[in-house]
C-alpha cells in the first residue's frame, strides 16, 4: 500500500502555536512522501523531542519518538537492521546541534543513509525559549539575558556537515513550501546522509528570527550560478549571513552508503539474517 496523503495525515489536528513554521514542514513532509510513492511499511521516521518532535502525534506512518538527542543514533540503528526502509529523522536544532551533535557528525562521516530534517527555530522552544547552537549572537533568551544576550557564535550547521563531508547538504525554509517539498524528495533519493537544515520561524519564542525578517534575507540557490556538485563553492555559501541562500549547496553524486560498503549486507538485511539464525524460543531458552 502506497503513502498517499489522506493515508498519512493524522486524526490529530497538531497543538503547534498559530503561526509556528512546523506547520508549513509538516505538510511538505507528507507532499514528499506521497510524491516518492513509498510503500507503507517501506518508511520510519524517528522523532526527536521537542515542538519539532511532536510531529509524530500527526502523521500517520511508522515511528519512533526518541530521547532528546538521540534521534540520529536510533535512525543509524534502524538503517543498519534493515537497510531496504527509508529512514527519515525530525528534529529541532536543540536536539541536533546540541545534545545529539556528535551522532550528527558520526552520522554525516559514516554516510548513513538517512535523511535529517532539522526544524531550526534557533531556540529550545518546547522548554519555553532558551537559546540553542543556533541562536544568533546577542540575541536575549530565558538563559541569555540582556544586556549581552547569547555570547557565544552560533554553530553553522551546514558548514559543519560540509566538513564531515556529508553527501547532501540543504537549506529550505517553512516559508517556501513548494522549493522544501522538492527538497525533501531529493534527500530522501540520495544514497547517503541527506541533511536539510530548515528555517523554522517560532513566533511565540523566538522574536528576531520572523518571517518578515527571512523574507528580506533569503534567496533561491538556483537564481545564481552555483554547482551543487562543487563542495568548496558549497562551503563559501554556507558562510554567507547578509544574504541566507535556501537550496541544496552540495550533492556528491558518487556517493556511496554506510550499508553498500557492507559485504555482509550484500544479500540480505541484518534482520533477515537475525530471524534465519536465532529462534525467539531458542533466544527465550537461553536467558532464562
Ligand atoms: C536529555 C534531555 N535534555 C533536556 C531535555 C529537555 N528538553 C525537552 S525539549 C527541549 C528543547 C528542544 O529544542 P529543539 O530540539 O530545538 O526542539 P524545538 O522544541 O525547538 O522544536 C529540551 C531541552 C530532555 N527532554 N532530555
Ligand atoms: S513554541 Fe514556537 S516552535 Fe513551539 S509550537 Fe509554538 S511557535 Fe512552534
Ligand atoms: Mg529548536
Amino acid at each position: 500500500m502506497k503513502l498517499t496523503i489522506p493515508k498519512i495525515c493524522q486524526a490529530l489536528s497538531p497543538t503547534w502555536c498559530p503561526g509556528c513554521g512546523n506547520f508549513a514542514i509538516l505538510k511538505s513532509l507528507q507532499q514528499a512522501v506521497a510524491q516518492l510513492k513509498i510503500a507503507y511499511e517501506d518508511l520510519v521516521i524517528v522523532y526527536g523531542v521537542g515542538c519539532s518532535g511532536n510531529m509524530a502525534d500527526f502523521n500517520r506512518v511508522y515511528g519512533f519518538h526518541a530521547l532528546h538527542g538521540r534521534a540520529i543514533a536510533n535512525a543509524v540503528g534502524i538503517k543498519l537492521a534493515n537497510h531496504r526502509l527509508k529512514v527519515i529523522v525530525v528534529a529541532g536544532d536543540g536536539d541536533t546541534y546540541g545534545e545529539g551533535l556528535n551522532h550528527f557528525l558520526s552520522a554525516a562521516r559514516g554516510n548513513h543513509d538517512i535523511t535529517v530534517l532539522v526544524h531550526n527555530n534557533q531556540m529550545y522552544s518546547l522548554t519555553t525559549g532558551q537559546s540553542s547552537p543556533t541562536t544568533d549572537k546577542g540575541t536575549a533568551t530565558k538563559t541569555t539575558p540582556p544586556p549581552t544576550g547569547v555570547i557565544e557564535q552560533p554553530v553553522n550547521p551546514l558548514s559543519l556537515a560540509l566538513a564531515a563531508n556529508a553527501g547532501f547538504v540543504a537549506r529550505g525554509y517553512a516559508g517556501n513550501a513548494r522549493q522544501l517539498i522538492d527538497l525533501v524528495v531529493q534527500a530522501v533519493k540520495h544514497p547517503g546522509f541527506a541533511l536539510v537544515d530548515i528555517f523554522q520561524p517560532c513566533p511565540t519564542f523566538n522574536k528576531r528570527n520572523t518571517y518578515q525578517w527571512f523574507q528580506q534575507r533569503v534567496y533561491d540557490l538556483t537564481t545564481q550560478k552555483h554547482d551543487p556538485q562543487d563542495q568548496k563553492a558549497a562551503l563559501v555559501k554556507a558562510q554567507e549571513q547578509e544574504k541566507l541562500p535556501i537550496g541544496l549547496f552540495y550533492q556528491n553524486e558518487k556517493s556511496q552508503a554506510y550499508h553498500q560498503q557492507l559485504p555482509q549486507l550484500k544479500q540480505k538485511t541484518l534482520k533477515q539474517q537475525w530471524q534465519a539464525r536465532r529462534q525467539l524460543k531458542s533466544l527465550l531458552k537461553e536467558l532464562k
